[in-house]
C-alpha cells in the first residue's frame, strides 16, 4: 500500500510539472539524465538493516569488494537490456534509481526484492555460494520489481508462478544478452554457478528441463514440473509459485529455441508486451498468460514463425491458449 501511495504522489508530482512547466518532468523530477542508470550498492556487514552503508555510487570505480562489483555490474546489465532492447527507463519506467544490498545477514542463502530494493545474501558456503555470482538471480530480482510496476501479479498460485516464470525470463534474457549468445547457446539455467561443490546439481530451476537442476542428500530433488500432466498442488511455497513456474518457463524455452536467434528480440519482446500490455490480469491464470502470449505474437509480427512458435510452446506444456 505505501508503494502505491508512493507512486500515486509521484504521478501527481510529474503531472503537475508538466502541466506548468510545459516539458517531461520525469528528468527535472530525477534530477539525472533520462535512460542512464543510477545504481547504489550498499554492504549490510552481515546485519539485517537496509540499506545498509553505502559501497558503490554510479560511475564510481569498482572497489575491493568483488561481491558489490557484480552486484554493480548485474544492475546496469538488467538495465541496459530493458532500456535498450524494450524501451523502459528502469524498473518502474520512469528512471528508478537501483538499490542493492550484499551481505545481508549471516549465512543467508537467498535473494529477493523487497518492494523497494535487491538484497543479497552470501550463502551458508555449504549449499549455496554468494548469490550476485548469479547475473540472471540479479535480473530475477530485479524483474520482480518491473512486475510489481505492471501487471503486479498476485504472488499466489498460479498468478505467483507466472510471476515467478517472468522473473525467470528476464533473468535468462539478461545472462543472455550479458554473454551474446542465441537461444541455442544458452543454458537456461537459472543460477548456475551458485551451488557449493558438495551439492549434487547445476543450477536453482532449469528452464529446458525442469525437475533436473539438482538432486541432492541435503536440498532434495528439484520439484519442477515441465508440463500441466505433473502440476504440484501445495499449498507450500505460495501454492508453488516457485514449482509450477517451471511449466511457463519450459513454454517459454519452447518459443525461444523453436524461433532461434537472440531470445530478447522476439520471444523475449512478445512476453515483455504481455507483462507490460495492461490487459493481464493480477490473478491470471496460465491459460489467460498463454492466449495473451498469442495474441501478442500475432499484433507484434503477424500471422508468422512467432505465432506458431508460441500456440505450439504452450500446447506442448498442456496449457490452453
Ligand atoms: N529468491 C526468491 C525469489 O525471488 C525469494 C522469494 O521467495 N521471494 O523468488
Ligand atoms: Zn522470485
Amino acid at each position: 500500500a505505501r508503494r502505491t501511495l508512493r507512486r500515486d504522489a509521484y504521478e501527481r508530482t510529474r503531472r503537475r510539472l508538466t502541466t506548468v512547466v510545459g516539458a517531461p518532468a520525469v528528468a527535472t523530477l530525477a534530477g539525472a539524465e533520462p535512460g542512464k542508470p543510477r545504481r547504489t550498492v550498499y554492504d549490510a556487514g552481515h546485519g539485517t538493516d537496509l540499506p545498509g552503508e553505502k559501497a558503490r555510487g554510479e560511475g564510481e570505480e569498482p572497489g575491493q569488494d568483488a561481491t558489490v562489483n557484480r552486484a554493480y555490474a548485474g544492475l546496469g546489465a538488467t538495465f541496459d537490456l530493458f532500456l535498450k532492447e524494450f524501451g523502459r527507463d528502469s524498473i518502474d519506467g520512469h528512471g528508478l534509481p537501483l538499490d542493492a544490498t550484499v551481505h545481508y545477514d549471516r549465512d543467508y542463502s537467498n535473494a529477493f526484492w523487497n518492494g523497494e530494493q535487491m538484497v543479497f545474501g552470501d550463502g551458508d558456503g555449504e549449499i549455496f555460494l554468494d548469490f550476485t555470482i548469479a547475473v540472471d538471480v540479479i535480473g530475477h530480482e530485479l524483474a520482480h520489481g518491473v512486475t510489481q510496476y505492471t501487471a503486479n501479479l498476485d504472488y499466489f498460485g498460479q498468478s505467483g508462478a507466472l510471476n515467478e516464470s517472468v522473473s525467470d525470463v528476464f533473468g535468462a534474457l539478461i545472462k543472455q544478452y550479458t554473454l551474446g549468445q542465441t537461444a541455442e547457446e544458452a543454458d537456461w539455467l537459472i543460477g548456475a554457478g551458485l551451488l557449493a561443490p558438495r551439492v549434487t546439481g547445476t543450477a536453482l530451476r532449469s528452464m529446458k528441463e525442469p525437475g533436473t537442476a539438482y538432486d541432492d542428500d541435503v536440498l532434495g530433488k528439484d520439484p519442477q514440473p515441465a508440463t500441466m500432466d505433473d502440476y504440484v498442488r501445495t499449498g507450500r511455497d505460495n501454492g508453488g509459485v516457485h514449482i509450477n513456474s517451471g511449466i511457463p518457463n519450459h513454454a517459454f524455452y519452447l518459443a525461444a529455441t523453436t524461433l532461434g536467434g537472440h531470445a530478447w528480440e522476439r520471444a523475449g519482446q512478445i512476453w515483455y508486451d504481455v507483462l507490460t500490455g495492461g490487459e493481464l490480469d493480477q490473478n491470471a491464470q496460465f491459460t489467460d498468460f498463454a492466449t495473451l502470449t498469442v495474441k501478442a505474437a500475432r499484433a507484434r509480427y503477424g500471422e508468422g514463425a512467432e505465432l506458431v512458435a508460441v500456440t505450439k510452446a504452450w500446447e506442448r506444456v498442456g496449457v490452453r491458449t
